[in-house]
């Protein structure tokens, strides 16, 4: 007995589904097939009944970048759909697609909600480490996949007690009151639950990574680009078709960390844009700092350096970038003074670094496609020289305005007041400012 039959394009793309849509248990010529249109990206874009000329419905992705055109979002990031609600899906369409929702994907690009074009909750789900949805119907008050009257009877408790949990708050207006129940009492009872992404009635396909799930096939298998994959089993339904490239294992799927890494294209763990921006892949709970990408090269390049704690700033490549970085010279002493010290020769640091960067290149090295360390290639050694210069008079000329002019230990003294803690600290600052430029001479003489 056929179960299910799929039709696909030259390129792979899944062109045709033909399920059992009219739920007599079968696959035959009284089923209806549904065709897919895709983008120039393999984004599923809209889904066609039968010989229909319109659509059942549509997605709009998100595109980041470049005025709203741009590749900057990750794959499938779903910004919303559009569907013909108002007639079955298995009739015709009727040309009008009058029910918008709007997907929300949380930072590994999972589906987790769904919100009406008026704000409110429709569904939410929540997945296993390897994508198994836990479908939560809308009125869920306790969370256990069962939209029915115990949850009812938990709203009426939460409006009598003025209490407040979102759970029950199905406009998403601030509070949990008689009409979110009445909206609740409309639905009826709704079974989700684990291995249930979406109630028939709002028919969601998109589960984990953004994924579109083959909801009416048993368990949790995804239709990703070049391959499908299993959730139960936590594996891909075939061999790498690119073979040993993204892992020793030809079936395993995100390099086995799934919570991590996702593979939208069926054939190359990646990690999803947000966290590729935010989170240290190594150490996910980690406070993500803020702007990731330069503050994790300025890392690396203190961490790399043979004297750290001498380091005050360097301007450095990350990636083809050229970024600034500083750090505030390590204080001797915990005293207010030391931190006042530390702080304007960050400052100073920041005048030095900003005069390199503009003379600062990153090269791409073509033996491994790495950027090579900020050079100042193209310049003639006399130039390089004035530029070190330059900068190193910038870094002082800031220390000493900073200090009152003059001798910068004196100048320490002006400032914070003669043989206070203070101006100790202020002192030691300098100090320290100075031995964090050991190859740098005032006339740029030992400029590299
Ligand atoms: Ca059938
Ligand atoms: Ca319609
Ligand atoms: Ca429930
Ligand atoms: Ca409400």
């Amino acid at each position: 007995m056929l179960v299910a039959e799929y039709r696909y394009n030259g390129l792979g793309y899944r062109t045709g589904v033909h399920e059992d849509t009219d739920t007599d248990s079968d696959v035959d010529g009284s089923d209806l097939w549904y065709y897919s249109a895709y983008d120039e990206r393999w984004r599923m874009v809209a889904t066609y009944r039968s010989s229909d000329t319109d659509p059942k419905e549509r997605f709009v992705h998100q595109q980041a970048g470049d005025g709203g055109f741009g590749g900057s979002s990750y794959i499938d990031l779903v910004a919303f759909r559009e569907k013909d609600a108002n007639t079955a899906w298995t009739s015709a369409s009727d040309g009008t697609l009058e029910e918008r929702l709007y997907y929300c994907q949380n930072q590994h690009a999972d589906v987790v909600a769904l919100i009406t074009a008026a704000g409110g909750q429709r569904e939410m789900d929540r997945y296993s480490a390897y994508g198994v949805p836990f479908g939560l119907p809308e009125g869920d008050s306790n969370s256990d996949g069962l939209a029915d009257g115990t949850d009812r009877t938990i709203i009426q408790g939460w409006i009598n007690t003025s209490a407040y949990d979102v759970r029950g708050d199905v406009d998403l207006d601030g509070d949990v009151d008689s009409t979110d129940k009445s909206a609740v009492q409309a639905l009826g009872a709704v079974t989700l639950g684990r291995g249930a992404l979406s109630a028939s009635a709002v028919g969601s396909r998109r589960g984990n990574a953004g994924y579109e799930l083959n909801t009416r096939l048993l368990g949790s298998t995804s239709v990703v680009r070049k391959r499908w994959f299993i959730g139960e089993l936590g594996n891909w339904m075939r061999r790498d078709p690119i073979g040993y490239t993204d892992s020793p294992s030809l079936f395993s799927y995100g390099k086995s960390s799934p919570t991590i890494f996702i593979d939208p294209s069926g054939t190359q763990s990646m990690l999803p844009l947000p966290i590729a921006l935010t989170i240290d892949p190594l150490d996910p709970g980690s406070t993500p700092p803020s702007p990731f990408s330069d503050s994790k090269c300025c890392k690396e390049k203190k961490d790399g350096h043979p004297d750290p704690d001498n380091l005050a700033g360097a301007t450095i490549c990350c990636g083809k970038k050229v970024v600034t970085c500083s750090w505030n010279t390590k204080s001797k002493s915990k005293s207010k003074g030391a931190q006042v010290g530390g702080a304007f020769v960050e400052i100073c640091t920041n005048h030095h670094e900003s005069k390199h960067k503009p003379l600062c290149l990153c090269s791409q090295n073509p033996d491994d496609g790495k950027y090579r360390e900020c050079d100042h290639t193209g310049q003639t050694p006399r130039e390089r020289k004035k530029a070190c210069a330059d900068a190193d008079n910038a870094g002082y000329d800031c220390l000493i305005g900073n200090t009152g002019g003059g001798n910068k230990k004196q100048a320490c003294d002006a400032r914070f007041g003669a043989s206070s803690q203070d101006a100790t600290d202020c002192k030691d600052a300098v100090d320290e400012a100075e031995k964090a430029h050991p190859t740098h001479g005032k006339d740029g003489s030992k400029c590299g």
